[in-house]
């Protein structure tokens, strides 16, 4: 990956000076205890979920798979677990996964059917196999045998808005549009060099049966190690797979990026390797094993708002954008 341009890094973050100094804030607290950062409005309740697990004595990949397992479980977050909109064909096909940055090992399922918290499936392929992935029928008949109950995922409401996409003539489909996809990714820190990377969706709206995203794939949806920090990403997972984001972006930071800088120099080369992508819907996390942290969207159109928890504080924040 190139090293990003200093002047276009500057340009760009000059007119987010605001969100600089508010994260500027943040980081010097960092090293205080633990943190958890996650995407979108729904991480707020997520951090505060894992944060109160790990108070209570849970371990940090415990009060991640706990926190991400609130907007899963939660029917009006449509674009995870139940409630998550489903495939063209209607059926909610869902892909998790969660890394232990100790471990340096992952677990994860991909196009997961009738089970409402992959995370939690993801954490037992992790601790109970030799196997990093599950997928589709393998991944449901693991999820059976470790005692989860199958269900149906569709609500009146997801079910409802797949009949209308269906029925208009022209439907657009394996695509992105502003409102109507997102993902719980979240990455944490115990506050003593301990990290760790979750990450669950129900990926494209309306995808082809079988589609696998970026979420669930190592690497990408998730990465973390104990040796630097965690990352996490959000977006167009067609696109994003093949940038290899969020272990690019720990890479970076292992040579001596910030958080900040390492998600920006991400965003910066999928555009110096494709102009295309300044459109792309593209969005990164990053923490550090200090705690210092990095939010970065491509553009306007697809602008994350994340979710900090440190120091007892529960807060939601926009990410510096690069364009
Ligand atoms: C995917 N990356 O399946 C996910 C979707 C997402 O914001 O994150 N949307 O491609």
């Amino acid at each position: 990956m190139e090293p990003i341009d200093r002047r276009d890094f500057i340009r760009t973050v000059a007119g987010s000076a605001a969100f600089v100094s508010l994260q500027a804030k943040a980081d010097e607290q960092a090293g205080a205890g633990p943190v958890f950062l996650a995407t979108w409005i729904w991480g707020k309740a997520a951090n505060e979920k894992a944060a109160e697990v790990f108070q209570n004595g849970g371990s940090l990949l415990e009060a991640v798979e706990k926190g991400i397992n609130v907007p899963e479980s939660d029917p009006n977050v449509l674009t995870v677990g139940y409630g998550g909109r489903p495939n063209s064909e209607g059926v909610v096909e869902l892909d998790a996964a969660i890394m232990d940055g100790t471990r340096h090992r992952a677990g994860s399922v991909c196009s997961l059917r009738m089970i409402k918290n992959p995370i939690s499936v993801a954490r037992l392929v992790m601790e109970k196999t030799r196997h990093t992935t599950l997928a589709g029928e393998g991944a449901f008949e693991f999820a059976l045998k470790m005692g989860f109950e199958p269900q149906t995922l569709l609500t009146p409401q997801s079910l409802q808005q797949w009949q209308e996409w269906k029925a208009k003539p022209h439907h657009k489909t394996f695509w992105l549009t502003p409102e109507n996809h997102d993902t719980i990714g979240m990455v944490a820190t115990d506050g003593k060099g301990h990290v760790v990377a979750g990450c669950s969706t129900s990926g494209l709206e309306y995808k082809l049966p079988g589609r696998v995203g970026d979420s669930p794939l190592v690497g990408c949806g998730v990465y973390a190690d104990d040796n630097v920090g965690a990352a996490s990403a959000t977006g167009d997972g067609d696109l994003m797979t093949n940038y290899c984001t969020s272990v690019s972006i720990v890479h970076a930071m292992a040579r001596g990026a910030s958080p900040q800088d390492a998600c920006m120099e991400l965003l910066n080369h999928m555009v110096k390797t494709d102009a295309k992508n300044r459109d792309a819907e593209a969005a990164v996390i990053a923490i550090n094993t200090r705690g210092e942290i990095g939010a970065a969207s491509m553009n306007d159109g697809f602008h994350l708002k994340y979710a900090l928890w440190r120091n007892g504080e529960s807060q939601l924040l926009e990410s510096i954008k690069l364009i």
